[in-house]
């Protein structure tokens, strides 16, 4: 039987991290998790780019910009989504959801999910640090082993 698998070394990966601005205490804390795992990992300050967007639900075009541009290993995205009291929370939901999906699987350069999508704002706290780890980093990580096993399953040294 034959295993592949990555490393989850970032050095010399150059990553692009596109963060929606909408709740913007979370969207801080998003990032500064994904950016201190990235630099943890080895991935050089000056190879991760940030752009921001407006809310989550700009996100997936961005996301497609960026994958198209042919610079970046891997994306992240962040962001937050928290339910009110009407249905616009499940149309950003599936927005983003679908969206930065398809933005993966057409551009085939590793997009993970950063995008929170909770009930209130104690939920989103407990997860960028709390209770519940820190999803920012979590995309982080993710970003990372599927840049370098997209690298071993093509064939090139990771
Ligand atoms: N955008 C978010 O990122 N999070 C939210 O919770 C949110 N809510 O609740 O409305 C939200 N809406 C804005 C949306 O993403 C777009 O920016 C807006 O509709 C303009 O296109």
């Amino acid at each position: 039987m034959k295993t592949y698998s990555a490393s989850r070394n970032a050095s010399g990966l150059r990553v692009g991290v596109v963060v929606s601005r909408f709740n913007p205490l979370i969207s801080s804390r998003l990032l500064d998790g994904c950016v201190a795992e990235l630099e943890r990992r080895g991935c050089a300050p000056e190879d991760v780019h940030v752009a921001w967007v407006p809310g989550a639900f700009e996100i997936p075009l961005a996301a497609r910009l960026l994958a198209s541009s042919g610079r970046y290993d891997a994306l992240v995205t962040l962001g937050s989504v928290i339910r009110g009291g009407t249905p616009h929370f499940e149309y950003v939901c599936r927005g983003v959801t679908d969206g930065v999906a398809g933005v993966m699987h057409e551009t085939c350069v590793p997009v993970a999910f950063g995008v929170l999508t909770l009930d209130d704002i104690d939920q989103a706290l407990e997860r960028t640090g709390g209770a519940h780890g820190h999803k920012g980093a979590e995309a982080a990580l993710a970003a990372i082993e599927m840049a370098c096993l997209g690298r071993v399953l093509q064939g090139s040294p990771s």
